[in-house]
């Protein structure tokens, strides 16, 4: 047996079930041989499209994603992608093609190594015809243990020798149980909580990763914690009365009322960075901040803690609630019926008022999402590009649950909210996709298109379309600053739609999403572009905060 097939079907057995990618000559080998091993290859347009399905479907499906790339341009195609999922710190192996050690003048020839590492990926390499499938292996356990992006290449020699009949087994490897903090921290946090009068716990992806859920809430509700979420974990908490939703640039006015007057807020598995926490202002003078990580490195990163605890966010929340009860009675600290009553009637955005600004030429951002909200199937997932439209779709269009929105927004790329939809329609196939774009963001990803009609994805892709890219419209615009740069004529992007093999629709009013209840109500057999026409008047009330971010 070759390397190469070694390699491949060593990754299937290891779990590698599906495998986004551009095929050339260098990963051929390898890539049949993980379909040979039982894993779905999923052809993409562009290999920055394979990234970030592979990516979203890791993320989705809790499993590892993969992607296959050539050499050289294969990978610097994908590396957008890989950069968003090593920052989100998502599992995901990339199988690169490598030019061989000897090959100094090929044309394919780049650091790949260096690549990996500059953009804070793991970088690994198949070592010799004796080591491959260990060192395959090796790089797929880094990516599930210590969720990291690994960058696995794969030099064309060593790929093309004879594996050794004795080296094609894969290592055995125990699994890992997560680990629970020291008794000590758990204490110091139980104190605080016993302590505090007004807690609020801002779950982020640690929480969703170690699907914690039910013990957040056992403890929240020990201690009369409100329950939010950064908006990676948007959903996670849904159904719980206490669920503020997400905390940050997108959260309701009182949800950031209710976070700014915390006494105490404790961070699981979630940064507090300048997103989730609006530059540390929804934090209250006053506030005591905790946070609990499996990974030291994140405590304090974003912002001073007064309190750390290093572990899995699961077992902390069971250790805290159990030295809580061992302490006596729960307290109702933040929790009130007035409270209750207040986050049913006005937490979530549709609830509030707003003035349409639509004019029958253009529809009202909020209008367009409150509509969609109640068309569509609540058993979606939702996925969001990036730009200045992205808040409509993240307040106003509800989640199933945590699994049911897929936020890729770590390296703040436009142009991956489609691909991103793809994988997690493709983790989620029960579910209704929606990919919720910018006109700038979907016309950068438009090949993709083709691989959405390929699949026979049942999608909705709604387009957000101010015929600009309106962030930069809305910042540079009150200042006076020439806008040519930044805008477009019109795109008949139903059109576009329709040409690829999608139903398409052009909406202005309410009225126009009456095609979006037809297609519907029909087979669904072809995806649905809606090129809504949106009233671009002002910046969205975010927007100003993410630019305090540059
Ligand atoms: C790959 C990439 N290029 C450029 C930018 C800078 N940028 C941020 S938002 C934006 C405009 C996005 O336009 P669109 O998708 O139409 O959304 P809108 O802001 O109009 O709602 C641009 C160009 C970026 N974030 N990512």
């Amino acid at each position: 047996m070759l390397v190469a097939e070694a390699v491949g079907k060593a990754l299937a057995s290891l779990g590698v079930d599906t495998v986004f990618g551009v095929v050339g000559s260098g990963n051929f080998h390898v890539t049949n041989a993980l379909i040979a091993g039982g894993a779905r290859f999923v052809a993409t347009r562009h290999e920055c499209g394979a990234a970030t399905m592979a990516d979203a479907y890791a993320r989705t499906s809790r499993k590892v994603g993969a992607v296959s790339v050539h050499q050289g341009c294969g990978l610097t195609n994908a590396m957008t992608g890989i950069t968003e999922a090593a920052k989100s710190r998502t599992p995901l192996l990339v199988l690169a093609a490598d030019t061989a050690a000897t090959a100094v003048r090929s044309n394919f020839r780049v650091d790949q190594a260096a690549l990996a590492g500059a953009v804070g990926a793991v970088a690994e390499r198949i070592h010799s015809p004796q080591t491959a499938v260990a060192d395959a292996a090796r790089a797929f356990r880094t990516a599930y243990a210590q969720r990291r992006t690994v960058v696995l290449n794969l030099p064309l020699d060593v790929q093309a020798a004879e594996c050794p009949a004795g080296a094609t087994a894969v290592p055995p490897a125990p699994a890992l149980k997560p680990p629970r903090p020291s008794p000590e921290a758990v204490a110091e946090l139980a104190g605080a909580l016993a302590l505090a009068r007004r807690p609020v716990f801002v779950a982020g992806r640690g929480a969703r990763i170690a699907q914690a859920r039910a013990s957040l809430e056992r403890l929240a509700e020990a201690s009369g914690a409100l329950l939010a979420t950064s908006a990676v974990a948007k959903g996670l908490f849904n159904g719980n009365p206490w669920y503020l939703d997400i905390s940050g640039g997108f959260a309701s006015p009182l949800t950031a009322e209710l976070i700014h007057g915390a006494d105490l807020v404790v961070g699981w598995g979630c940064a507090l960075n300048m997103w989730t926490m609006r530059h540390g202002t929804l934090i209250g003078p006053e506030a005591t901040v905790a946070q609990v990580d499996l990974d030291v490195d994140a405590i304090g990163a974003h912002r001073p803690v007064d309190l750390g605890v290093v572990g899995d966010v699961d077992q902390a929340a069971r250790a805290v609630a159990d030295a809580l009860s061992t302490r006596g009675s729960a307290s109702p600290g933040y929790r009130s019926e007035d409270l209750r009553e207040r986050i049913a009637r006005q937490n979530r955005w549709r609830d509030l008022p707003y003035e349409d600004t639509g004019d029958g030429s253009r529809i009202d951002p909020r209008t367009l999402s409150i509509a969609l909200d109640d068309l569509l199937p609540a058993e979606r997932v939702v996925a969001i590009d990036s730009g200045n439209f992205m808040g409509y779709p993240s307040m106003y269009l509800s989640v199933p649950d945590d699994d049911g929105f897929c936020f890729t927004q770590a390296f703040q790329s436009i142009g991956l909210g489609l691909f991103t939809a793809v994988g997690a329609a493709l983790a989620q196939p029960q579910r209704l996709p929606v990919a919720a774009l910018g006109d700038g963001g979907a016309l950068m990803a438009i090949a993709e298109l083709e691989t959405v009609v390929r699949l026979g994805l049942p999608m909705v892709i709604v387009i957000y379309d101010d015929e600009a890219y309106g962030a930069e419209v809305h910042h540079f615009g009150p200042d006076g600053y020439p806008l040519d740069t930044v805008r477009f004529p019109p795109a008949d992007i139903a059109s576009i739609g329709r040409g690829f093999g999608c139903e398409g629709v052009t909406v202005r009013s309410r009225d126009d999403l009456k095609a979006v209840d037809d297609w519907l109500k029909g087979p669904r057999d072809k995806p649905l572009v809606i090129d809504a026409k949106v009233v671009a008047d002002r910046g969205s009330w975010w927007l100003e905060g993410a630019f305090r971010g540059h």
